[in-house]
């Protein structure tokens, strides 16, 4: 990668199996439906199956021209020579991501806003920050509301995507704030026609109001 690439705005979407999905499948989706950056978020496969999958999720985004992010695992990433990698707060620090992933994205999850200034400290090139709102999606996840969030999309010097319990109904209140958009699992994922969500998550996103 010689230019490091924009990062979109809009839908963030992320791809799970809890939902009667494939990981691959999740990802064709979202990217039918338009959207321009992907995460590969799998906590409990073994590792070759994480690499057959990251792989195959690598390939789509190329031909849908999104970018591909894989939560957690520095290693899965520079394998697979993703656009880049998301971590936790009890992941690898954001720091020896960036040793090891040279000019690749590196986002990191924050909850206040000492989370976000370590994070740009140590070279984040976007913050994930959340739960905004209650989620049963990730069920160690910190609720920070609405107030927190607030106070992170002021501060923060990097791009901000909003993660947790974000749906149709309050994506709208999300785009007063200053943020690069939004991070989308159940609410996509969980739904009969998941690409057609994903598409009105999109229109909503780019509606004017
Ligand atoms: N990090 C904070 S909340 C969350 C993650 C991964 C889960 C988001 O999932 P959902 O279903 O969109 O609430
Ligand atoms: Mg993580």
């Amino acid at each position: 990668m010689l230019v490091k690439p924009e990062l979109p705005s809009g839908i963030y979407g992320i791809t799970s199996r809890d939902f009667g999905t494939s990981h691959e499948q999740s990802a064709l989706y979202l990217l039918q439906a338009g959207v321009k950056i992907i995460q590969y978020r799998e906590k409990d496969a073994q590792t070759r199956t994480m690499y057959n999958e990251a792989m195959k999720i690598k390939v789509l985004c190329k031909q849908y021209n999104a970018l591909f992010i894989v939560n957690d695992r520095i290693d899965i990433a520079l394998a697979v020579d993703a656009d880049g990698v998301h971590v936790g707060q009890d992941d690898m620090p954001a720091e020896i991501a960036r040793k090891y992933l040279g000019d690749k994205i590196i986002g990191v999850s924050v909850r206040n806003e000492e989370e976000v200034r370590t994070g740009q400290a140590q070279g984040a090139d976007y913050v994930g920050a959340g739960a905004v709102y209650p989620t049963s999606t990730k069920q160690d996840s910190t609720f920070i509301g609405l107030d927190m969030f607030a106070k992170i999309a002021k501060m923060a010097r990097v791009p901000v995507y909003a993660i947790g319990g974000i749906t149709m109904n309050n994506l709208g209140e999300l785009k007063r704030y200053n943020i690069r958009g939004a991070a989308v699992i159940s609410a996509i994922l969980n739904t009969p026609a998941p690409e057609h969500t994903a598409r009105e998550f999109i229109r909503i996103w780019e509606s004017k109001d």
